[in-house]
């Protein structure tokens, strides 16, 4: 066994190559709240199991998020990785294991991640509920980064403008944002979302910024992409909760595995 992360991510890589019988994968995906239910459109399933049968993977304690890792053939003949949930950071159990798929990801050859999640608007003037936002950018307010030491990473272009690029090409209505994320897991306060708004956050979650900076520090390419499932407490209309941030993502189910398969084809 080894006890530091990047060598548990290079174990549980073997034992994902050993349990697909794929000698390496071209582009991982994780699949947040609401988006689960278009994984069938990204491609042909090779094999599914729990995330647990890997090395270093913690079951997913959250209400749709199912746990598992799914590998794909797609319609272009690469090999995809999709993560069916994600640990958070509010799960407590820290850091490394919120980052532990990229990482694993990566070791297995991935240099494209996928990140996915489903957020509040912060811009309900503009945004609709039901609609994928593109991340431009992100404010990490979890107060924690999967780095440590004297790395300094770059973050100028965490989301990857070609792939951003991409997208568009494949859906000209996207829209971009900047994604700010809590620890959580409470939502936040109508203070704290008039906040954000005025710091120039257009999106709100509690997921992707940790493994989009691991993904960066490891060299991949990154591709974020939020659907609004309500806007931000306070802004408009009802308290939220967590069965409407998936009742949203089952709504637009086909939109979402749309949008991803043709993303995934275009790489
Ligand atoms: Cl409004 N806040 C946070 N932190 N996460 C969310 C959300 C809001 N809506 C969906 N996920």
């Amino acid at each position: 066994m080894t006890n530091d992360a990047y060598g548990l991510a290079a174990e549980a890589a073997t034992t994902l190559r050993n349990l697909t019988g794929t000698g390496s994968f071209d582009v991982a995906i994780v699949l947040g709240s609401g988006w689960v239910p278009a994984a069938d459109a990204i491609g042909e399933t090779v094999a599914e199991f729990p995330v647990t049968k890997l090395p270093g993977f913690t079951p997913p304690s959250v209400a749709g998020h199912a746990g598992t890792v799914r590998a794909v053939r797609t319609a272009a003949g690469l090999n995809a990785l999709i993560f069916l949930g994600r640990t958070h950071l509010y799960e407590g159990r820290g850091v490394e294991p919120v980052v532990h798929g990229v990482r694993t990801a990566v070791a297995a050859g991935v240099r494209t991640v996928v990140l996915t999640n489903a957020a509040g608007g912060l811009r309900p003037e503009t945004q609709r509920v039901g609609e994928p936002v593109l991340i431009s950018d992100h404010i990490n307010l979890t107060g924690s980064n999967p780095i440590t030491g004297a790395t300094f990473v770059d973050l100028t272009d965490v989301y990857t403008p070609r792939l951003r690029e991409l997208a568009r090409e494949v859906d000209p209505s996207l829209a971009e944002g900047v994604y700010v994320a809590f620890r959580g897991p409470t939502y936040e306060t109508p203070a704290e979302i008039r906040m954000l708004r005025t710091l120039g956050g257009d999106l709100i979650g509690m997921s992707t910024v940790l493994e989009a900076i691991a993904a960066r520090e490891a060299g991949a390419d990154v591709l974020g992409v939020s659907l609004v499932t309500n806007p931000g407490a306070g802004l408009v209309g009802e308290p939220l909760n967590h069965e409407e941030v998936l009742e949203v993502g089952r709504a637009t189910a086909a939109r979402m595995g749309g949008l991803l398969a043709k993303v995934v084809d275009k790489l």
